[in-house]
Parts: C-alpha cells; structure tokens; sequence
C-alpha cells in the first residue's frame, strides 16, 4: 500500500548519493519533494529528471546545513509558502579523513561535527515543532553502523553517528504523547561519493574502500528509507540496521569472489 502519495518529503544532502535515491523513490511513489545540498547544478538536473518521469512538485535549495540562520530561514520561508514536510530526511553527512585519533586533523573533525551533527540539530529542531503542533510528522535519520561500534581511526566520524543514535533516542522519548515518528536508518558500507569525500578526492583510494565484495548501493538504502516512511502511522519503525551481505559487521567483511 502506498502511503506516501502526495506527502511532502525533505530531503538534506539530495545531490548525491543516499539523499538524491531517497528523492528517486518518492517522487516514484508522487510524494513531492524538498531537496536542499550545497551543489545547486546538482539539485537542478535531478528536479528536471523527476518532474519529468514522475510528474511531482520538487523544490530545491542551495543550503548548507551548518548554517544554523541559513536553516532557520529555509523553513520560515516553508512556512510562509505553506509547504512545510510530513516527512524530513536528515541525510546530509560526511566523513573526513581516517586517521589515529592522536593524528586527526581539527578542522575536519569540526566539519564532521557541524554537519553531522548540528546540522541535524539545526533542520530538526527548526521543524519538530510544526509536527508537534500539527500532531503529525515523521523524522527520519541517516545513522550508520558506525555509531554502534567503533573501528580503528574512525574515532570523531564514529562519535557523531553515535550522537545521531542518542538524538533519535532521545527525540523518540520527548515525542512520546505526540504523533511524530522519529526512525533512523544505519547502513553499512554503501557505494557513493562518501569515500571519496573522506579522502579528500582521492579517488583511487575511494576506490579500494569497495573492491572484492558487493557493498550497498544507495538505492538499497532508499528502499529501507520509503519502507520506513511507508509504515501505517500507528507502526514506529525506531532504527533499521542495513549491512552488505558480504559484511556483518563492521571488522567482518568479506573480500573474494562477489561480483
Ligand atoms: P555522499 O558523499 O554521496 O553524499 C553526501 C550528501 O550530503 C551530498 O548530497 C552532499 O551534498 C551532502 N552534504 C554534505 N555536507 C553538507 C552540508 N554541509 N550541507 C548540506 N549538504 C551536505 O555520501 P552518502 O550518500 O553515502 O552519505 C549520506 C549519509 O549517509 C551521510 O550522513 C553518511 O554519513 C551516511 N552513511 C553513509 C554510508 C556509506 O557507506 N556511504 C554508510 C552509513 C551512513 P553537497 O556536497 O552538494 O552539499
Ligand atoms: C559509513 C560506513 O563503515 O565507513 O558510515 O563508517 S563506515
């Protein structure tokens, strides 16, 4: 049963990746779509492909979402215009870097903290209160595996995904009387821009990250997403972890003969 017909969907971070599949499967199911990321020509070609395929209203905004003023903004305007989401994905997430702890780089933690973290802060924090007010509304994070179990050099990147664990913990206790669903989504390891993000453009590198097994692909992760935001309104699906079959866990992967 499609539930998502005619609901509107934020989406942060939709010009690549997990975030731009998430759009892809709602407007395939005629949820209109608001799509913010920093990389504009990005977000322009994907509202000419899925107003074209779909029929569905999709707006989008350059927006960076450590830009708390920025934000805040952004949604006055969605206010104003009427159009805020029954449905946010705090997509927009990044890693920088894989270095020992005692090595890392400072303004790369800061980057990984401000978007991983404030960012999501920022976007939830600006909308909840419409769902609260409207008794209706579902907060969908993109989590990862990463914020249950540490690895080696992962250190502040792990820490911000187990504060987005907290959050949608701690956000599900406060909702509780209310109507609003808060879910996460925890992938594993998934092909996109992400490795080549943490290392900085190094694209070969990025490359060794997902060689000798099939990882996720961001449009697995999409599944999982819509599955998610599908559910009837009584049914609060609070984390989904979603791993590669070739990796149980994140020391346990298995590199030999998958496609
Ligand atoms: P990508 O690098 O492919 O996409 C990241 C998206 O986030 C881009 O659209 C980027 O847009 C956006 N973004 C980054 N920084 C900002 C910012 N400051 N403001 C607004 N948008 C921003 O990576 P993924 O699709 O893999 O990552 C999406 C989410 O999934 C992240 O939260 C990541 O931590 C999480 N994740 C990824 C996994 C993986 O293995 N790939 C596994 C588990 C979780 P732009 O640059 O245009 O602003
Ligand atoms: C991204 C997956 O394993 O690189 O969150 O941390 S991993």
């Amino acid at each position: 049963m499609n539930r998502l017909r005619g609901k509107r969907v934020l989406i942060t971070g939709a010009s690549a990746g997990i975030g731009r599949a998430c759009a892809r499967a709602f407007a395939a199911s005629g949820a209109d779509l608001l799509l913010s990321a920093r990389r504009f020509p990005n977000l322009e070609s994907l509202r000419r492909e899925l107003t074209l395929e779909h029929g569905v209203d999709v707006a989008i905004e350059r927006l960076d979402v450590r830009d708390r003023a920025g934000v805040e903004t952004y949604v006055a305007k969605l206010v104003v215009e009427n159009r805020l989401p029954d449905i946010l994905v705090n997509n927009a997430g990044l890693s920088r870097d894989l270095l020992p702890f005692h090595e890392g780089k400072v303004e790369g933690w800061e980057e990984m903290i401000d978007t991983n973290v404030k960012g999501l802060l920022y976007m939830s924090r600006a909308i909840i209160p419409h769902m609260v007010a409207r008794d209706q509304g579902h907060v969908i994070h993109i989590g990862s595996v990463a914020g249950d179990t540490v690895y080696p050099a992962g250190n502040v990147y792990n820490a911000t995904k187990f504060a987005v664990r907290a959050l949608n913990e701690g956000m599900n206790v406060d909702l509780v009387g209310t109507r609003v669903r808060v879910s996460s989504v925890d992938p594993g390891l998934v092909e996109t821009e992400f490795s080549e993000v943490r290392f900085r453009g190094d694209r070969e590198r990025a490359q060794t990250v997902y060689e000798g097994y099939t990882p996720l692909r961001a449009e697995d992760v999409a599944d999982v997403v819509h599955h998610v935001a599908n559910a009837p309104e009584h049914v609060n699906i609070h984390r989904t972890v979603v791993y590669p079959t070739d990796q149980r866990n994140p020391y346990i992967l298995h590199r030999g003969d998958s496609e």
